[in-house]
């Protein structure tokens, strides 16, 4: 694209296209290097579009680019180069009948394709990634969501090389052709955007199992991958199972295609993709065992296969009229996802560390240059789109919509949507509209949460009238201006809240409505305490009957994606943190008090000694407890990561805030230290199966006390670590033993680093956890350090797992690293954008973010961070993808 002239498409200029594409037939004649696409478009006018009543039918015009255009047929008959018109981006046809049938041959070359999307090559193999516009890469189309239509796809290639021809729906024929070649025929009776087709061709093994749905179909399945991962795959397919069962159960949902398939390729933008029975996944994603994956990459693995899955009816059954409503289908997936995993896991633990992910990642977004409404207004390039906003704040509004609801009416309200929309490509609008057909409240306002961005503040304060036994309760709310919006509406933010007497016990409550109990819970109406509608700028709740001045309990379980503003003290926190019936208010009192520590280390130059002592005496009584699951000890007794708190400050000094976090991490370490070396050596559940829940969670607590006794001298840690590294039976010990060397200096560090190069060998993401564990160490020495395992013989800046194992765990989990006061970091991370941006322009524009911040810098920081985003800039021509972020980070 040129630079010079970026094109933005706006929300609101949508129309409906003129032309629809009834069926298309797809021929691949496949070559490395010169692939034939034959694609037979079935057209015709589309009644709903605007038309003027005399004159020419409206003009054809397709989008496509980097694809040899051979030949285009109307009818039968050939077009000369005069009858259309092409351009880089598009082919133009003036005249055509109502209906008809367009022929357009197309040759390209996946070899060369590096920027991986459209048809590439990944070791070797064939495969294809058309989210969101990559299909045009491959043809000339109507490439847009809303264009439905059923896909035929026929594929030819060399028997040797390409035993395996993968396309969407049901394998319909077979053939062996002479010369070495054969053909397969795929039809898939389901009519779909160009975004879901993929194609997939090589030298694959596959694994196989299958399913019988509620209705009693037998459904294949298989997961593909290359030969000798072959024994990595049986986790994935558990967790398919387990995905199928749950939608059926959850949601009746059941799979509508005779087989289901996933290939694992090494060489992918994203985390996987759902395309119509054959999605396509980020290995990372797939493979797991014992010895290559750890608990947290099982986890991974269960909820990707579970959000692929789940987008089969939100996302393929119902799609997006348009790229602005990307949340529709990305929201409500991560939702289903999210509930998914916390049916089967500790709830509290996911919610935590959902919350964790939105607070440090999707807030920042929204505080910076390109903050956005769930629902984005303009883009430049979609790509930027798929955003912690759309993904992760979007499902925080559908949760938000749950809480409203209720569980019950909430399930009615999807099958509402389901029923309306089955088959088409929708908005967000609608489905608000399927919630409300339902819904007992108003959604009016909720529906400003689509088209707001920036994070709400929402203040409180508290007065106790005792003569009344009354307590008021005011909560105001505000939203900071965002580029483009300022002066923002109030909305509707559900707050779930208790309160509770000075023992500890929870008051029945006079005002707010009631919330449903969670099928396996044994807690009382009082203890799940009320959900307030906060819909004014600053509202007043009022509970009578209230003897004695209450504790408050606010916004239970994060119900809705706000900064509270609560000034309590100490002692209501470590009360909060030692009796609130909300276990994820408990672990959240934690975190505030933690955070105002570190945060008063910024402002007094030294740790206030007071509530050190609370926030000690707290950890010691959760380190007491034995009835507490230990992956939330675990999360109990982990501190606010340096880009949460930096959301709390209006200006950062990125080294002074690491100084005070690591202050603060010291301080407790050493007051712990004793049973933080207990946790370390004897949490560890010999004898069980490795992903038995209690193991997990005991593996979690001692890593996390090791992380922690890391902040001492390493005299103390360090055999420790060295032991639990030799002695590890799982990748998750082990790399945790490895992370806490790696920040240290001694000779057990570099022996166990070549051990573990040693055994990563002919594994690739072992081998990328080799380059991980090392962009993000503590040591002094670390930009050097990143910079010279660039020049690694096992280095692959081609490979985005690679690039990102190296580059953007440095630049997002290394703070210390990347805001190196001289700015070596954020010059380390702009040269690897320059580098990338021809390659792989989607990965290189996800490099931007972390420098898109300098605005939020305090110090010579912020023109040094500048400075970098102006030599990209000025670096030469850019990609769409990169010149969007950097042009908007430099406004
Ligand atoms: N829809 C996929 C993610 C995805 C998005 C874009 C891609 O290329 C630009 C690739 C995958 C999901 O939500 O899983
Ligand atoms: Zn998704």
């Amino acid at each position: 694209m040129d630079t010079r002239n970026p094109v933005t498409i706006n929300r609101l200029d949508y129309q409906p296209t003129d032309w629809l594409i009834d069926h298309v037939s797809l021929q691949f004649e496949l070559d490395p290097t010169a692939t034939l696409v034959t694609s037979e478009l079935t057209l015709s006018r589309n009644p709903a579009a605007g038309q003027e009543s005399n004159g020419p039918g409206p003009g054809l015009t397709l989008q496509g680019s980097d694809c040899e255009l051979r030949s285009v047929s109307l009818d039968g008959v050939k077009l000369a180069p005069e009858d259309y018109q092409l351009s880089a981006t598009e082919l133009h046809i003036a005249q055509l009948p109502e209906h008809c049938v367009l022929v357009i041959v197309t040759c390209i070359n996946p070899e060369s394709n590096t920027a991986l999307e459209g048809l590439y090559r990944s070791s070797g193999n064939f495969c294809t990634q058309c989210e969101a516009e990559g299909f045009r890469k491959i043809t000339y189309y109507l490439d847009r969501p809303d264009v439905l239509s059923v896909f035929d796809v026929t594929i030819t290639a060399d028997v040797a090389t390409c035993p395996v021809m993968l396309a969407n729906g049901n394998r319909v024929s077979h053939e062996v052709l002479e010369g070495g070649r054969h053909r397969v025929q795929w039809h898939d009776p389901h009519p779909k955007p160009s975004y879901l087709f993929a194609l997939v061709a090589g030298d694959l093994a596959h694994i196989e199992d299958h399913f019988t749905t509620a209705s009693g179909r037998k459904v294949l399945l298989q997961i593909y991958v290359e030969a000798h991962n072959i024994d990595r795959c049986d986790f994935a397919m558990s967790s398919l199972k387990a995905s199928m069962r749950w939608d059926e159960e959850v949601y009746g949902l059941e799979y509508d295609l005779d087989c289901f398939m996933i290939v694992a390729v090494d060489d992918f933008n994203m985390g996987a993709m759902e395309n119509k029975g054959l999605n396509v996944f980020n290995s990372r994603f797939v493979l797991a065992d014992a010895q290559s994956a750890t608990d947290t990459d099982y986890m991974g693995v269960e909820a990707v296969i579970a959000h692929e899955y789940f987008h089969n009816w939100t996302g393929n059954r119902i799609t997006c009229r348009d790229w602005f409503q990307l949340s529709l289908k990305e929201g409500l997936t991560v939702f289903r996802d999210q509930s998914f995993s916390s049916d089967r896991h500790s709830a509290t633990v996911k919610r935590i560390e959902d919350v964790r992910l939105l607070r440090a990642r999707q807030f920042a977004e929204d505080s910076g240059p390109m903050a956005h409404p769930i629902r984005p207004d303009s883009y430049i390039e979609i790509n930027n789109f798929y955003t912690l906003t759309v993904y992760e704040k979007g499902a925080e509004v559908i949760r938000m919509l749950h809480t409203l609801l209720g569980p019950v009416k909430w399930r009615q309200a999807m099958d509402v949507y389901v029923e309306r929309h089955d088959g088409t490509a929708t908005t967000c609008d609608a489905f608000v509209d399927a919630m409300q057909t339902v819904a007992d409240v108003d959604l009016t306002q909720f529906r400003r949460w689509y088209s707001t961005a920036g994070t709400p503040e929402v203040r409180v304060s508290e007065e106790y009238d005792s003569q009344n036994a009354r307590f008021h309760l005011t909560l105001s709310q505000s939203c900071p201006d965002t580029p483009g919006q300022s002066d923002k509406l109030p909305l509707h933010i559900p707050v779930v809240m208790g309160l509770l007497d000075q023992q500890g016990n929870s008051l029945s409550l006079s005002n707010g409505r009631a919330l449903a109990a969670a099928v396996d819970s044994s807690q009382t109406d009082a203890q799940r305490g009320v959900l307030l509608d906060l819909t004014e700028a600053s509202q007043t709740f009022t509970f009578e009957g209230v003897d004695a001045a209450p504790v408050v309990s606010l916004l239970r379980g994060f119900s809705a994606p706000v900064k509270l503003v609560h000034d309590v003290t100490d002692e209501t926190l470590a009360f909060l943190m030692a009796n609130d019936p909300d276990t994820f208010n408990r672990w959240e009192a934690g975190q505030r008090l933690a955070t105002r520590l570190i945060l008063g280390v910024l402002q007094e130059g030294r740790i206030n000694a007071d509530t050190l002592a609370s926030l000690g005496q707290a950890w010691g009584l959760i380190l007491a407890d034995d009835s507490l699951d230990m992956a939330f000890k675990a999360e109990a007794l982990s501190l606010p990561t340096i880009d949460t708190l930096e959301g709390s400050l209006e200006q950062v000094d990125y080294q002074a805030l690491i100084a005070a976090h690591a202050m603060v991490s010291t301080a407790l370490a050493e007051k712990h230290a004793e049973a933080l070396c207990v946790l370390v050596t004897e949490t560890r559940q010999a004898g069980v199966a490795l992903l038995d829940p209690a193991a997990m969670s005991g593996r979690k607590l001692a890593n996390t006390a090791l992380a922690l006794l890391t902040w001492l001298p390493e005299s103390l840690w360090g055999p420790l670590a060295a032991a639990q590294y030799a002695a590890a039976d799982n990748m998750t010990d082990r790399i945790a033993a490895l992370a806490a060397l790696c920040h240290g200096d001694s000779a057990a560090r570099q022996d166990c680093l070549d051990d573990f190069h040693a055994k990563a060998i002919g594994n690739r993401l072992v081998m990328d956890k080799w380059f991980a564990v090392q962009a993000t160490s503590r040591r002094s020495s670390i930009v050097e350090d990143v910079a010279a395992l660039l020049q690694h013989a096992d280095f692959e800046a081609g490979n985005p797992n690679r690039l990102r194992s190296l580059v953007a765990s440095f630049a997002l989990n290394n703070p210390g690293g990347f805001h190196a006061a001289n700015g070596q970091g954020y010059r380390f991370l702009a040269d690897q954008v320059i580098a990338l941006d021809s390659r792989n322009p989607q990965v290189a524009a996800r490099l931007v973010s972390p420098l898109g911040h300098w605005k939020r810098l305090a110090g010579p920081a912020r023109d040094l961070m500048r400075q970098e985003l102006v030599r990209i800039r000025d670096s030469g021509p850019l990609s769409p993808d990169v010149f969007e972020l950097v042009s908007k980070a430099l406004q």
